[in-house]
């Protein structure tokens, strides 16, 4: 079992992954993975050691083009694998649970993508069961690590907004307004409850609530509605056959901080044409800071302070070497994006355990985030306030 705690500067250490899932956020993260040594001065070294789908051939053609090397057909032949030192799980929402649940007492690091689970009762045992083992563990919040919400951050903890009175956020897309799209099936699993768990606030509002954890501080109650527009859809795997839709299309939420802070959230498939406006803006009493992922790289600030007359927002182009993560890449004034939060992502995992510090955002986080997202759909289905608990 690969040792993570030591750091030792004259050999580069190697963690070997073993991938689960192979289709959108399979492909994200084994590009991190491949880039993660050329860019990042790290005493371990990311190895693609297995990548498992249970599709032979399409598994292998995968692997050949990302450079794994080696597959397999079941997840459980992968996670009981000895030269395997992380799991990493892409795979539909429904099977998270139980792979964590049979990969964690195996004693190997675990990374899952978002959402952690299908709903709290899951994610809780999945929490549980890999601090048990205290092994490092991440759920993929991306976002986190684009260089201006980074940067975000750091502004707020230095107190630059002073005392946050709103924290307001959407993520609007426009990718299922045609009925015709299907549901379930190897591409279309978020729009099967059964996969999924849930539609926009599992898949996208998730991503906006772990900025809000993070940025603010924790959520304690939340007021939602949603919405299915299309209420029946034909299955991707049969299309002779239609199901009900039981996912939200849209969501909308007001909640409280327990900092006494007031949100605001919504998210929709339904925003013709937004494909993936990923925005938040956070008021403080000191100024406010503006973040659109369609201009990712960019930061707006408003400064109450200095002289009245000259006060307005300004851009803080996050592309300068002193920027969080710039100096890794390229001059200047060059751009990132999308495919380098990953990066960041794994850079950062393997930082902290080098450091022995907690990686952020763990399976702890996630479940934060889970607990609001359930509050959300249950006050959604209440109709009436719903209260976090702690
Ligand atoms: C859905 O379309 C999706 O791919 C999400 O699953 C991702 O988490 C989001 O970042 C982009 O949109």
């Amino acid at each position: 079992m690969l040792d993570c705690s030591a750091r030792d500067d004259s050999v580069k250490k190697r963690i070997n992954i073993g991938l689960i899932g192979y289709g959108f956020m399979g492909r994200a993260h084994s590009n991190a993975y491949r880039q993660v040594n050329k860019f990042f001065d790290l005493n371990h070294e990311t190895v693609l050691k297995a990548v498992c789908g249970r599709n032979k051939d399409h598994v292998k053609a995968f692997a050949d083009n990302w450079g794994w090397e080696t597959i397999e057909t079941d997840w459980r032949d992968l996670s009981e694998r000895e030269d395997i030192d992380l799991i990493d799980i892409c795979t539909p929402n429904n099977t998270h649970y139980e792979i964590v649940m049979e990969t964690a007492p195996t004693g190997k690091m675990i990374a899952c993508e978002k959402p952690l689970a299908m709903d709290v009762r899951e994610a809780l045992a999945m929490t549980e069961a890999v601090e048990k083992e205290g092994r490092p563990n991440m759920v993929w919040f991306n976002y986190r690590r684009n260089p201006a919400v980074t940067l975000a951050k750091e502004m707020t903890e230095e107190g630059r907004l002073g005392r946050i009175y709103h924290f307001r956020a959407k993520y609007l897309q426009d990718w299922t307004i045609n009925p015709d799209v299907a549901q379930g099936g190897k591409t279309l699993w978020r729009l099967d409850a059964t996969e999924a768990g849930s539609g926009v606030t599992g898949d996208l509002l998730a991503h906006c609530i772990d900025l809000a954890l993070w940025l603010v501080g924790r959520i304690s109650s939340v007021s939602a509605m949603t919405e299915t527009f299309v209420k029946e859809r034909k299955l991707q795997d049969d299309p002779g056959k239609v199901k009900p839709v039981r996912i939200d299309d849209a969501c909308a939420f007001i909640g409280r901080f327990e900092n006494g802070a007031l949100a605001t959230f919504e998210s929709t498939r339904y925003a013709r044409g937004r494909k993936s406006q990923n925005t938040f803006e956070i008021n403080g009493h000191n100024g406010s800071l503006y973040w659109d992922m369609e201009e990712g790289h960019k930061l707006s600030y408003f400064d109450n302070g200095g002289d009245s007359h000259l006060r307005g927002w300004r851009d803080i182009n996050t592309w300068d070497s002193e920027h969080p993560y710039m100096k890794h890449w390229w001059v200047p004034g060059t751009m990132i994006g999308y495919e380098h939060y990953f990066t960041h992502c794994i850079a950062d995992f393997i930082e902290g355990i080098e450091r022995g510090e907690k990686t952020v955002p763990d399976f702890r986080d996630g479940l934060a985030t889970q607990e609001v997202c359930d509050s959300v759909l249950s006050s959604a289905e209440a109709q009436r306030w719903a209260t976090i608990k702690v």
